[in-house]
């Protein structure tokens, strides 16, 4: 593209005509749009990240992912959810029900929000505790009522077995095992993955950094994301760029104006 100002920067009416023109028919995308996690125990629930330290509105992704969907043309596009059964190791309240590794001590009064603890093996796990949250079925787990879903999407569900937390939509933390993510975007011959939702320095930076692992064309859309904390958020963004995930706003998604 020739900057005409010498400026850096590239006027956008010009890329999307470029883009629509030319840039499309070479690269020949099929893209996938992920929304993560924006269900309402993020938003309003019991790990509102209103609540967190970076003090973020979570339902201002809304607007914002249904102003995507009306858009732009994506040729799939999955939610996915949290979806832990009531006993899941994540839970403070479980912690009691497990055997903690000899090195780790929890006294009640310091097993706040966000603690890492060991649990006993096999095999020993470290685990970040959150407050219950996304519990199968509970009005929590549920997706934000004003987000679109539209029509043909695909859901996936993660987090649902009770030894192992699942933060990325593709693999549990411990890469043992994978949900359907990766069939439905290789069965569909996708080549760009675009990944957005809750919460930036968790779920979407865990989803966004497997989709690069994977091979994907991989775009997360900042502006359609809210994290939990500034300083991982900051740590996320420097991580993804190194691999190579592009980072952009909504207003530079091709189909976008
Ligand atoms: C998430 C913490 C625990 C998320 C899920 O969706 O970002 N965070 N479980
Ligand atoms: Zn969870």
């Amino acid at each position: 593209l020739i900057d005409e100002n010498q400026d850096g920067k590239i006027d956008l009416k010009e890329f999307t005509e470029c883009w629509h023109h030319w840039l499309k028919q070479i690269l020949d995308p099929v893209t996938a749009l992920v929304v993560v996690d924006v269900q309402n125990d993020f938003i309003s629930g019991t790990m509102a990240i209103c609540d967190c330290p970076a003090g973020q509105d979570g339902a201002a992704v809304v607007p914002c992912i249904n102003k995507l969907l009306d858009t732009t043309r994506f040729d799939v596009v999955i939610y996915s959810a949290d979806w832990h059964p009531e006993n899941h190791i994540s839970f403070i309240e479980n912690v009691k029900d497990r055997k903690l590794h000899h090195t780790t001590k929890v006294s009640s009064e310091n097993a706040c929000k966000m603690d890492t603890v060991i649990f006993e093996g096999p095999p020993i796990v470290e685990q970040k505790l959150w407050p219950k949250h996304c519990v199968q079925g509970s009005w929590g787990s549920e997706l934000h009522k004003d987000l679109k879903v539209v029509e043909n999407a695909v859901f996936i569900n993660k987090g649902t077995n009770p030894d192992i937390d699942s933060y990325s939509a593709f693999w549990d933390n411990n890469k043992l095992s994978q949900t359907g993510l990766i069939n439905e975007l290789t069965s569909r011959g996708i080549t760009d993955v675009y990944v957005c939702g809750l919460a930036y320095d968790i779920c979407v930076g865990a989803t966004t950094a497997h989709s690069v692992e994977h091979g994907f064309r991989t775009v997360l859309i900042e502006d359609a994301a809210r994290g939990v904390d500034v300083n991982d958020m900051k740590k996320t963004h420097d991580k993804l760029l190194r691999q190579g995930a592009a980072l952009v706003n909504c207003d530079s998604v091709p189909g976008m104006v």
